[in-house]
């Protein structure tokens, strides 16, 4: 009878790569395997795959469509799973929002397409963010529907901690983490890593590199929080929260991190609540997640008080990406905002020179502003710095930067009253 040991052959030799989910981590990352393997790309939304066979990207993303270019010979994208050496999930993990609780469906059925293809001593990489534990308890024994017992492949948990805007350059720069189930199931994805990755590679296993990752995404999102609420609290006082920050942080043991209205993306605003679906514990961390949340209640309240008297007031939202310079609006804090608007019975206009497809509708910059009673800057991108405020044709000249980006100098020369969060003067809640 084979000992456990050798249900494993000796050495996995890596030729072909099936990478399922092309959305902001899985396109990247099969990408940059695709300069050293043949990579599959596979994901279920056919628009995704038409486009990438048609030659071009599905979204924008920092060097992305050079890589493209130089691998597209080794890179096929298709609906459907085809049998490889390597398979890596890179699917979404939304949170069921009623529940708070992490959406596994596409991990799931993502581990149900590769069961049938998978062959002895295969390896299978979960890069999705999931809850600790997901591995052992919802992944492998999927895997294991395969006939293969976890023993006769290979598995790990490897985190991405890529920043959307500067995918590339971090996906190849920072440490990996790398969560295995046993050493060579470790080793090997070391190996295919290694093709791209500069960043050193970090061993544990897979609950352990769940939490870690969690953790990471947890931390920021708390300390974002802690910055909305010094603003809170600056703006009562009547205190430049923004000074009081960079002069904080001239402290060599501090790092406090800029407030805003609000978080958004598919991770800061989503993952702590897969720590806290998992544990009784979480006090701190739905405390911050709540304060983040009531951001864009807090710069509604600001804008109620600036346009007191106004009848039918309309507000223009510049920005609706969760962050500057990207085109993602997952989970914006914009899309709060909007539907307070609406509910306030007030007329909203948006404008975003980056996104795409928002579920409301997005005008350009002119039409955006015309006849507009109050600018909020959601999102700061850098091409907002090129706008010239006299060339907009509003109704009362106010603007409310939440980011504190503007050039207020400039502003105030063309008329216009500029409420920056936290500057302890402009910017006092109702
Ligand atoms: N934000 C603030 N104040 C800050 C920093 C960010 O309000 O000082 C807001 C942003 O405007 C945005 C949100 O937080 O709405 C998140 O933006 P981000 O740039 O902090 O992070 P993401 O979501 O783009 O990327 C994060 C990164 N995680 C960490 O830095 C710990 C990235 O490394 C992860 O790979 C990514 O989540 C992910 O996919 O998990």
């Amino acid at each position: 009878m084979k000992s456990k040991k050798n249900l494993v052959p000796k050495r996995l030799l890596v030729r072909k790569i099936c990478v399922l989910g092309l959305g902001y981590i899985g396109l990247p990352t099969a990408l940059l395997l695709a300069q050293k393997y043949l990579v599959i790309g596979v994901d279920i939304n056919e628009k995704i795959i038409t486009t990438l066979n048609n030659g071009n990207l599905p979204f924008v993303e920092k060097e992305l469509d050079n890589l493209f270019r130089k691998v597209r010979g080794n890179f096929t994208a298709t609906t459907t799973v085809k049998p490889a050496d390597v398979f890596i999930i890179a699917v979404p993990t939304p949170l069921e929002e009623s529940l708070k609780i992490a959406d596994l469906q596409y991990v799931r059925s993502a581990a149900e397409m590769i069961a049938p293809h998978l062959k002895r001593g295969n390896l299978v990489i979960l890069e999705s963010t999931v809850p600790p534990c997901t591995s052992e308890n919802v992944v492998l024994p999927i895997l294991e529907k395969s006939g293969l017992s976890r023993n006769e492949f290979l598995f790990v948990h490897c985190p991405e901690r890529a920043i959307p805007g500067n995918t590339l350059f971090e996906m190849i720069n920072n440490d990996r983490i790398i969560g295995g189930i046993n050493e060579k199931s470790r080793n090997t994805a070391k190996n295919v890593y290694a093709s791209f990755v500069k960043g050193r590679v970090l061993i544990t296993d897979t609950t352990t590199a769940e939490f870690v990752k969690l953790m990471e995404n947890t931390s920021r999102d708390v300390n974002i929080a802690l910055a909305n609420e010094f603003a809170k609290i600056a703006s009562e006082m009547r205190i430049n929260v923004w000074e009081a920050i960079d002069l904080a942080n001239r402290h060599p043991r501090v790092k406090i991190l800029q407030p805003g209205p609000g978080v958004g993306g598919h991770c800061i605003a989503i993952d702590p609540w897969f720590l806290t679906e998992t544990s009784t514990q979480a006090q701190m961390i739905s405390l911050a997640r709540t304060i983040n949340d009531s951001m864009p209640n807090y710069v509604l309240s600001k804008v109620r008080n600036i346009l007191r008297g106004v009848s039918n007031p309309v507000i223009t939202l510049w920005g609706v990406a969760y962050k500057k310079n990207v085109d993602d609006w997952r989970a914006t804090p914009a899309l709060r905002l909007t539907r307070l608007i609406q509910s306030e019975g007030w007329d909203v206009r948006l404008h975003d020179p980056f996104v795409r497809n928002f579920p409301y509708t997005l005008q350009n910059l002119h039409e955006s502003v015309l006849g507009t009673d109050c600018i909020i800057i959601m999102t700061d991108h850098d091409i907002f710095q090129e706008i010239n405020p006299s060339e907009l044709r509003v109704r009362s000249k106010n603007i409310v930067d939440t980011r504190n980006s503007l050039k207020k100098e400039k502003w105030k020369n063309e008329g216009f009253a500029v409420y920056t969060l936290g500057d302890g003067t402009s910017f006092h809640s109702g």
